[in-house]
């Protein structure tokens, strides 16, 4: 018998790489989407799984309790990964009640249809290390406090906590892994790496003159997502549930990224100036290429995130291989080859 699997949010840059490792495992999958006027499967199609016959795409939204009842009941999973949320931290202070809605309630609707149903499943829950926010210790391990600085991670938070109480209330097998930023050619262009990858290739070909950020000074601690999602899939795996770190152990700011994705695209820039009035220019032109344009910085800000992976490394064996600068590499050559051919998701 397979093992059957529900990945919610497959349309995500997560959902899709985790559901490309389970199809490989010989899993089913049931992928779930969200109904909308124009549903966008480019990610499952650039990996080529989107025709895959143990693949079932799933109408499923995670604010309705009935959608979840439902999505449990047809696909009788062993497992289910909830990826879905309203992930971007930047939109949650602007839409602050939907984020919670989706990324903290969404989460309790999961747990209340696998306790209903069958409380067997094993559910993994997508935390982050956005709940850390004001970092209260360096680097950041699953029993450092939490401070979460955005609607986003508060919900998080909740989604976090709900997992642990429904383990130790109810035996539900729930494992959270806190993520940090993971990263990948898939990733969705509203978040700063691939905004940068992607206007950098867009200024290599003459498509942009300018690339437009906030606050440059954030640091944050990015791995490449596809080896995050074999983290999550390992939780699952274990003979216990519980909480995991996946990070990289190293951190970098914003402006080290923008430097390192413009040398991946063979340009040289030097930064100057400094807080609004920081700009980069392109050594061998003169030309302005980076500026920050004061619309992009948060109502309050995640500084600092470094962690510490190693009780991932002891239970699970996980370890991230892929460096930065290899990871940046890849995105700028990916963003550089789907401009070139006319089109970037
Ligand atoms: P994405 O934003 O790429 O994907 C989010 C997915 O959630 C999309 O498929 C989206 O669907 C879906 N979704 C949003 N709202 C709903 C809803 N109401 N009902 C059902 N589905 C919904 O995120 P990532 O793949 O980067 O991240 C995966 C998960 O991991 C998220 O929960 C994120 O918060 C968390 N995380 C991510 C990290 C990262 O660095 N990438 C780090 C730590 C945690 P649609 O395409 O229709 O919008
Ligand atoms: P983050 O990722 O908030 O860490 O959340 P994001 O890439 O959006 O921001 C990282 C840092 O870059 C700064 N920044 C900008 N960010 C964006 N998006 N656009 C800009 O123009 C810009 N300029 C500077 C931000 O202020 C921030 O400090 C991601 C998401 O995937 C979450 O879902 C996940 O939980 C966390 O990572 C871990």
């Amino acid at each position: 018998m397979k093992k059957r699997a529900v990945v919610t949010g497959i349309t995500g840059q997560d959902g899709a790489y985790l559901a490309q490792l389970l199809l490989g495992k010989g899993y089913v999958v049931y992928g779930t989407y969200r109904r909308t006027s124009s549903v966008n499967f480019w990610r499952i199609e650039e990996l080529g799984i989107q025709d895959n016959p143990d693949l079932h795409l799933v109408e499923y939204d995670l604010t309705d309790l009935g959608s979840s009842l439902g999505l449990i009941k047809t696909a009788e999973p062993d497992e289910v990964y909830n990826l879905a949320a309203q992930s971007f931290v930047g939109v949650s202070f602007d839409q602050p009640t939907t984020t919670a809605q989706i990324t903290a309630i969404g989460a309790l609707h999961l747990l209340e249809a696998i306790r209903l149903i069958n409380p067997k499943i094993k559910f993994y829950q997508a935390s982050t290390s956005e709940m850390f926010g004001k970092v209260q210790a360096i680097p950041q391990v699953e029993d450092t406090p939490f401070y979460p600085r955005s609607p986003y991670g508060v919900a998080k938070l909740y989604a976090h906590w709900i997992t642990v109480n429904y383990r130790e209330s109810y035996g539900i097998f729930g494992s959270s892994g806190i993520l940090f930023n993971h990263e990948s050619p898939l990733r969705g262009r509203e978040f700063v790496t691939r905004k940068i990858t992607d206007s950098v290739a867009k200024i290599k070909l003459g498509k942009l003159d300018v690339l437009e950020l906030g606050n440059l000074d954030a640091k944050r601690d990015w791995g490449f997502a596809k080896e995050y999602v074999e983290g999550m899939w390992l939780m699952l795996q274990a003979a216990e549930p519980d909480t995991f770190v996946l990070a990289t152990n190293r951190t970098e700011t914003v402006r080290d990224f923008v430097r390192m994705a413009f040398k991946g695209a063979g340009i040289a820039i030097d930064f100057k100036g400094s807080g609004e009035a920081e700009s980069a220019v392109d050594t061998a032109t003169g030309k302005t290429v980076m500026r920050i344009n004061s619309k992009y910085y948060r109502p309050a800000e995640v500084e600092l995130l470094i962690g510490d992976p190693a009780r991932a490394k002891a239970k699970l064996g996980w370890e991230p291989k892929t460096t930065l600068e290899q990871l940046c590499q890849m995105m700028v050559e990916a963003d550089l080859r789907r401009n070139a051919q006319g089109f970037s998701f």
